[in-house]
């Protein structure tokens, strides 16, 4: 949707944004092809991981060498032949890889449209921790599990939660009514993707209506809530930074 007038939901403050679809602009990322990209957040807008969105025509791939960078990839929509390493497994709908640094991953032969949301950051190792392992999975396998009690904020934890993992991919199902129980305040920086239904977010001092389709960014300790409105759930997909020292 596009608004007359210069108008938009999009803002990019010093330290939260709000990336609404219909300003978003394609640019070309070395190692994908065929594709619509989009770098929804990264360093120059402050953050320190990167947000992609992508999405794949016929013929279209993703090829990536190992590097210090490490992924974590969910699909959104379609399909396609993901491999990590040696090991490669179909993914559709909901499915979610973890790439760690140092593989060589590639995603191909996807459906027409299909939509891949990758989160991307250095690898921060730790002194006696090993590297952290491939991860292929689905995310209708994983259970949701009630947040701080509450059955209607359910929260599914992709991504295994041990010290070698230096991120954490996660989706929140809301709902309608359903909130974040608190105005969250944390160290650990998120990168979003709406995937479903609408609300309302707080960033720091502002609200904004949020919908499927929106990206947001929040900054390390921006004060965050979420409130589900209307009649269906609302659910998004997040990263996050964790398991690593305070200095
Ligand atoms: O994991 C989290 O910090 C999560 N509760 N934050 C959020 O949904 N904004
Ligand atoms: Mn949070």
């Amino acid at each position: 949707m596009s608004f007359p007038y210069g108008q938009t939901r999009t803002r990019v403050a010093a330290r939260h944004a709000l990336i609404a679809p219909d300003g978003q602009v394609k640019s070309s990322v070395p190692g994908i092809t065929g594709a619509a990209t989009v770098i929804v957040i990264n360093a120059a807008m402050g953050a320190r991981f990167a947000q992609v969105l992508v999405t794949f025509e016929a013929g279209g791939r993703a090829d990536f060498a190992g590097s210090e960078v490490e992924t974590a990839g969910y699909f959104e929509t379609g399909g396609g032949t993901l491999r990590i390493g040696l090991e490669k497994a179909k993914c559709d709908a909901g499915g979610f890889f973890f790439a760690p640094a140092g593989a060589d991953w590639s995603i191909t032969a996807p459906q027409a449209g299909t939509r891949v949301t990758l989160f991307q950051k250095k690898y921060q190792p730790i002194a006696g921790v090993g590297a952290p392992r491939a991860i292929v999975g689905d995310a209708a396998k994983v259970k949701g599990q009630p947040f701080l009690g509450d059955p209607d904020a359910r929260l599914k934890v992709l991504l295994p939660d041990r010290p070698e993992f230096d991120l954490a991919m996660n989706i929140f199902t809301y709902r309608p009514g359903a909130t974040l129980p608190f105005v969250e305040t944390h160290v650990m920086e998120h990168g979003l993707l709406m995937l479903a239904g609408q609300g309302v977010y707080r960033l720091e001092e502002s609200w904004y209506p949020v919908a499927a389709g929106d990206a947001i960014w929040m900054a390390p300790f921006c004060p965050q809530w979420f409130v589900a409105m209307g009649k269906t759930p609302a659910s998004y997909l997040y990263y996050k930074d964790v398991n690593r020292a305070a200095l």
